[in-house]
């Protein structure tokens, strides 16, 4: 019989082998969670996202306990750009541009201040922080080698935001045949009806590209 244990999700339990499994907290940076960063600038509502960070902290922390592989991701550019598509850098208003001066420095620059991960969730020596330019955690980066180096099969995917960079690299994920688990309460969102959506978008169907799941179902699972 079966002995993995049951992690509990919608819309159906999962079984899951830890061995197996990574956690991949997605753009946890400082320009789109802090008070005085550009998302803020831009007049969002932070505390939307902020409400992710505990519900992710335990999960690290649960994490790091079970030995699980951690990868980190951050959403940013090379200083002279040249990583980013003159499509993505050539929308929004002027001042909101990727690479021009924010609140936290150059938007979504890599080295910049706003560009790091929340002290918070601060990688560990040796946990791999993915950089991308892309939405999507698997465009134009080492996440597949990586993952396929350790026999991964399952990510426990959170982080911000729940519709655009979460989503975006769940669905890649979904295609590339890893089971994606999303924990609802430690994504989140500007927009809360785009979070609950996406929650809902993932679920339908049977299952139409993952499950969806609770921080505290995904402690429990690991015990
Ligand atoms: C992320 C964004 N990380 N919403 N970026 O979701 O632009």
């Amino acid at each position: 019989s079966d002995q993995r244990p049951l992690l509990d999700a919608e819309p159906s339990p999962l079984p899951f082998e830890p061995a197996r499994a990574a956690l991949v907290i997605i753009d946890m940076q400082r320009d789109f969670l802090e008070p005085g960063g550009f998302g803020e600038s831009l007049g969002n509502d932070v505390s939307l996202l902020a409400a992710a960070v505990p519900p992710a902290r335990s999960l690290l922390a649960a994490a790091r306990a079970a030995g699980l592989f951690i990868v980190h991701t951050r959403e940013g550019h090379a200083p002279d750009l040249s990583d980013a598509p003159p499509a993505k850098l050539e929308r929004g208003a002027p001042r909101a541009r990727i690479g021009e001066p924010g609140p936290m420095g150059r938007i979504l620059i890599r080295g910049e201040p706003g560009h790091d991960i929340v002290t918070e969730l601060a990688p560990l020596d040796g946990e791999p922080v993915i950089d991308k330019p892309g939405k999507g955690a698997f465009y134009a980066t080492g996440l597949a080698a990586l993952l396929e180096a350790r026999g991964i099969e399952t990510l426990i995917v959170c982080g911000v935001t729940t519709e655009v960079c979460v989503h975006t690299t769940v669905r890649e994920a979904n295609d590339r045949g890893y089971r994606c688990v999303v924990v609802a309460d430690a994504c989140g969102s500007y927009i809360p009806a785009f979070h609950e959506a996406g929650l809902a978008m993932i679920k339908a169907q049977g299952g139409i590209f993952g499950w969806v799941s609770h921080s505290g179902a995904v402690l429990a699972a690991l015990g």
